[in-house]
């Protein structure tokens, strides 16, 4: 027993070791809290994080790839702000035969230029959100207004080819104005206030599908200030499951969430600590669920699990 002690030791000690993590930056309250946990799960597992926040910059993240390959780190996470321009650095990585790991969003690069994506499936995300969208209007005209994630970003292309996937068929529901709004409160509520000047003060839109909450939340600002119901005269849907988005639903201001997991890390220290440890090689893809909220799923309850996780 002691010797298995000594072995379990051993290989905790294994990936007792330094990870360098790229975030994009905290566009987001989401982005906050996969941050927030990133960093427990390191403290958790003896692992020293190096944290290098991009400010949305993918030049930064670059950069801060280079110092973790020149630092020597045993493993490094990305958060890859926009899909492509990859290849080079992680050329430079594997050649460093440092692993690296994707959270949260997806690359164009070859799969054999990284060791595993956690994330979540955006395309799915976006279709559980056209779906609710076309079950709610239940055959009426709905005029619809997008608010895009980062673009070029693989959540703001995936999440439009779902919920595009899931209205179509469906000639009653329509985007008549999409935009990116960049995954952030104050370019949600600035766009959102050109598409409400756009239509009739808002008169002809029906309902708003926002790539992510902090969006949403920035657009219900605007929704108000033109003197409209949000949730209501407009309807809200959004992804990410964010606690704000609940006290929204609470409030009868948004309709739905399509929650994502901010807890990337968990599965991705998970894979490399098999992978050091003994060479496990885990899929290219390691999923994690999403799941629709409504006013009917005790949004109070849901906002009060959610407040302390750092969001
Ligand atoms: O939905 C948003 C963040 O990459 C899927 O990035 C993630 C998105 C998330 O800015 O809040």
């Amino acid at each position: 027993l002691a010797a298995f002690g000594a072995s379990a030791a051993l290989s905790q000690t294994a990936l007792a070791q330094t990870v360098g993590f790229s975030q994009i930056g905290s566009e987001s309250g989401w982005r906050a809290a996969e941050t927030t946990l990133t960093k427990q799960q390191a403290e958790e597992r003896g692992i020293t994080l190096k944290f290098s926040d991009a400010q949305q910059k993918q030049e930064n993240q670059i950069a801060a790839i280079r110092s973790f390959i020149a630092q020597g780190v045993d493993a490094i996470l990305l958060a890859p702000v926009v899909a492509t321009g990859w290849d080079s650095v992680l050329k430079e990585a594997k050649d460093a035969e440092i692993p690296v790991v994707l959270l949260d969003r997806q690359v164009d690069s070859d799969k054999s230029l990284y060791l595993t994506a956690v994330g979540s499936d955006l395309v799915h995300e976006g279709e559980v959100a056209g779906q609710w969208l076309v079950d709610h209007v239940a055959g009426k005209e709905c005029r619809v207004v997008e608010l895009q994630g980062t673009t070029g970003s693989s959540p703001a292309i995936d999440r439009k080819t779902g919920f595009e996937k899931a209205i179509a068929g469906h000639d009653n529901v329509k985007i008549v104005r999409s935009q990116t709004g960049d995954f952030t409160r104050a370019q949600g509520k600035e766009v959102m206030e050109s598409f409400l000047q756009a239509e009739g003060r808002g008169q002809n839109i029906c309902a708003l599908y926002a790539h992510n909450d902090d969006m949403a939340v920035g657009a219900i600002q605007a929704i108000k200030e033109a003197g409209l119901k949000p949730g209501d005269d407009i309807l809200v849907v959004s992804i990410d499951g964010v606690p704000d988005i609940f006290k929204a639903i609470a409030a009868g201001e948004a309709n739905a969430t399509v929650e994502l997991t901010p807890n990337m890390a968990g599965p991705a220290f998970d894979a490399l600590k098999a992978y050091m440890d003994d060479g496990t090689v885990p899929p290219k893809f390691i999923q994690t669920d999403s799941k629709l909220y409504t006013k009917a799923d005790d949004p109070e309850g849901e906002y009060e699990r959610r407040k302390n996780l750092g969001y």
